[in-house]
């Protein structure tokens, strides 16, 4: 007789937690949130999460890059089954990105310790460090590091787009742990995520089974030409890095319109020096973001821009430096973990559609260790790295349900090892 079948999480708890946590860095007149990985405020969400796991009765452990992982026993002394995400934020968070999958994972334990019920394996929720990338590149840092995708020393010495250094800032806010990294391996990974997208909205369907991620490719340019009087210089005797940045910017656009769907082209930071109305700029660094599902494309969508960079820095007489900040070739998740959340969200009652995912998520890393897959829900409007996302309660009520019944069904799977013939 299965006990746990009419199990429930409890919506009303679970939106305090976000509505606490959002509180943190919180951003004037809308219900989003600013926590930038190892700021103050990232700190103070750490604190919170970390009290709340504790008061769960968990057992909390946090590692060398200050990714935390907290465990509730299970019948037997077996690896865990784990979910989590992120909750460190972009600088126009959401309250829902990455903080869904955490507290989701928490509302499960307490909804699992409530009704009395041990499961056979231990759960484990996680929380990793520097998720979006957005000060310290690459995204996804802290989960990289988790399953040995990047050494401890690599990523300790990353300096950020604002001069600080990941290792002193884990320091500084009480976050460079000790336990050993690469991590514990899971028995499988679930992460709980909005979609961020328009996908799910757009088709009326509740529940996303994540089966990939696509392809991400973050490549930083330094444009240098020669500061010169704006009024002056005559316009064909200029070196003009601004010129080349925007001629940039447009092409990203271009590119991505050409090689149409899913093809993705961002470019996200862009800054001017010395910034000046009446200097034609000595320098100009900016970011161009390329995403796609087929790894083939993406690598022509890379070509297609650096050399169009080259031949226009030329063209104005610039010289240009490129570093690559983050370089994740497309996903796949592992079709019976997938198979298993679209089962589950249709014993469930949810509607349901297998789809890749156009974000990066730390499940695409712990896919690399353990079988992994995501559960979405729909963002209105598609919105998200935007105050205003929003996803309605009874989407978030059935994500943390799928979680909850998908988690429980893995603690009692076992996955055959792959055959060494
Ligand atoms: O950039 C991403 O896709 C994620 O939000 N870090
Ligand atoms: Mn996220
Ligand atoms: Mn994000």
């Amino acid at each position: 007789m299965d006990t746990t079948a009419h199990l429930r999480i409890d919506i009303d708890r679970l939106q305090h937690r976000l509505a606490d946590l959002a509180a943190i860095g919180a951003i004037e007149g809308t219900e989003g949130c600013a926590r930038l990985a190892f700021t103050d405020e990232d700190k103070a969400g750490r604190d919170l999460v970390v009290a709340w796991m504790r008061d769960l009765g968990m057992s909390v452990t946090v590692d060398r890059i200050g990714n935390v992982v907290a465990v509730m026993p299970g019948e037997t002394e077996t690896a865990p089954v784990m979910c989590g995400s992120h909750i460190d934020t972009v600088r126009t968070g959401g309250r829902y990105d990455g903080n869904l999958g955490v507290l989701a994972g928490l509302e499960i334990v307490e909804t699992l310790k409530t009704a009395g019920i041990t499961p056979e394996r231990p759960i484990a929720v996680a929380f990793f460090s520097d998720e979006e990338g957005a000060r310290f590149a690459p995204d996804m840092l802290g989960s990289l590091v988790y399953v040995g995708g990047m050494g401890i020393e690599e990523a300790l010495d990353i300096e950020g787009i604002d001069g600080a250094v990941v290792g002193p800032e884990l320091e500084r806010i009480g976050y460079a742990g000790a336990a050993p990294v690469p991590g514990l391996v899971p028995h499988a990974f679930v992460e709980l995520h909005v979609e961020q997208g328009p996908v799910l909205e757009v088709e009326d369907i509740t529940i996303g089974a994540v089966d990939g991620v696509q392809g991400i490719s973050w490549t930083e340019v330094t444009v240098t030409g020669q500061s010169n009087h704006a009024g002056t210089t005559p316009m064909h005797l200029r070196k003009d890095p601004g010129y080349v940045a925007a001629a940039c910017a447009a092409f990203v656009r271009s590119l991505a319109d050409d090689l149409g769907h899913p093809q993705v082209g961002t470019v996200g930071r862009v800054e001017f020096a010395p910034n000046l109305v009446n200097v034609v700029p000595a320098s100009a660094t900016f970011t161009v973001d390329l995403r796609n599902t087929d790894e083939a494309t993406l690598q022509i969508a890379e070509e297609r821009f650096h050399e169009f960079l080259h031949t226009t820095a030329e063209a104005e007489g610039c010289s240009v430096e490129t570093r690559t900040l983050a370089r994740f070739e497309p996903v796949i998740f592992d079709p019976a973990v997938v198979q298993l959340v679209t089962d589950t969200a249709t014993e469930l009652g949810y509607s349901v559609k297998q789809m890749p995912s156009g974000a990066g998520h730390d499940a695409q890393m712990l896919a690399r260790v353990c079988p992994t897959a995501m559960v979405f829900t729909p963002s209105v409007d598609g919105l998200s790295h935007n105050p205003a996302e929003y996803t309605a309660p009874a989407d978030l009520e059935a994500g943390a349900n799928v979680l909850l019944h998908t988690m429980l069904a893995l603690t009692t799977i076992s996955f055959e090892e792959p055959s060494d013939g």
